[in-house]
């Protein structure tokens, strides 16, 4: 596990230009200083949050944060985050953890409008569900899953994986006549749980009998691939799909 690890050990801090400089420049709303993001290529909620900073028009300055070599559990992250949990934001000294609560603050503080996360009680409302879905159903159940193949060898438990196919099929039938989880058009709850299921794929984990939720994977990998899909998410999820075989 240190090995795959160590090989990002060397690089400290790594600066990515997210943006694109036209939005940038038109945005008054931009933030004055670059955005810090501790982070880890792999970790499927920090892919979450930089993609969202790419489709926002966002500069983050990313640090890597090495898990594996207990970079989480320094004094100096502990007192920033003492749930010592990657990602988390330093936006200017507001210090935020919890991918999701990210997602929706940088659309909120520097959104041009509010597409990604509505205003609107009704539309915002949907939104959240799906993102405590995530958090509470779709992702825990897909870790319930996977950890224990990830980190400590085992074989797949088909009772959890029958338990991940159920909140697929609640996912798929939320996705019922809508082109996104949410609505129409693409939100941090599709951002938030797209990365699941680029896991899923890297896993050669098959899901295809769910036809909306195969139907909109393809239609949320085409929206997100002018914002790093491939080079943010696809990556991060071979990285753990690798993992997963040796
Ligand atoms: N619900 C959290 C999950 C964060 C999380 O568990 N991150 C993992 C890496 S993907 C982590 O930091 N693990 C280290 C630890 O919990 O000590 C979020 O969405 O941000």
């Amino acid at each position: 596990m240190r090995t795959l690890w160590s090989s990002f050990a060397c690089i400290s801090i790594l600066i990515i230009s997210v943006g694109n400089a036209v939005a940038r420049s038109k945005n008054s709303k931009m933030p004055a200083q670059h955005i810090k993001l501790h982070y880890m290529p792999p970790s499927p909620p920090s892919r979450a949050v930089m993609m969202a900073a790419k489709v926002l028009g966002i500069d983050l300055e990313l640090v890597l944060t090495n898990l594996m070599e207990g970079a989480h559990l320094t004094p100096e992250f502990l007192k920033m985050n003492p749930q010592h949990t990657i990602p988390t934001m330093d936006d200017n000294g507001f210090i935020l953890w919890e991918s999701r609560a990210i997602l929706g603050y940088l659309v909120n503080a520097y959104g041009r409008d509010d597409t990604l996360y509505p205003k609107n009680p009704r539309l915002r409302a949907l939104v959240d569900q799906r993102l405590y879905f995530d958090a509470g159903t779709l992702f825990s159940r897909y870790m319930t899953l996977y950890r224990p193949m990830l980190f400590e060898g085992a074989q797949m438990d088909e009772t959890h994986a029958a338990k991940l196919n159920e909140a697929i099929s609640w996912l798929n039938t939320m996705l019922e006549g809508r082109a996104f989880v949410a609505g129409d058009n693409l939100t941090i709850a599709d951002i938030s749980i797209i990365v699941t299921f680029t896991n899923l794929e890297a896993f050669d984990y098959d899901f295809s009998q769910y036809e909306n939720v195969s139907k909109w994977f393809q239609r949320t990998k085409k929206a997100l691939e002018p914002y790093g899909y491939n080079d943010i998410d696809v990556a991060g999820a071979q990285i753990l799909a690798n993992f997963l075989k040796n």
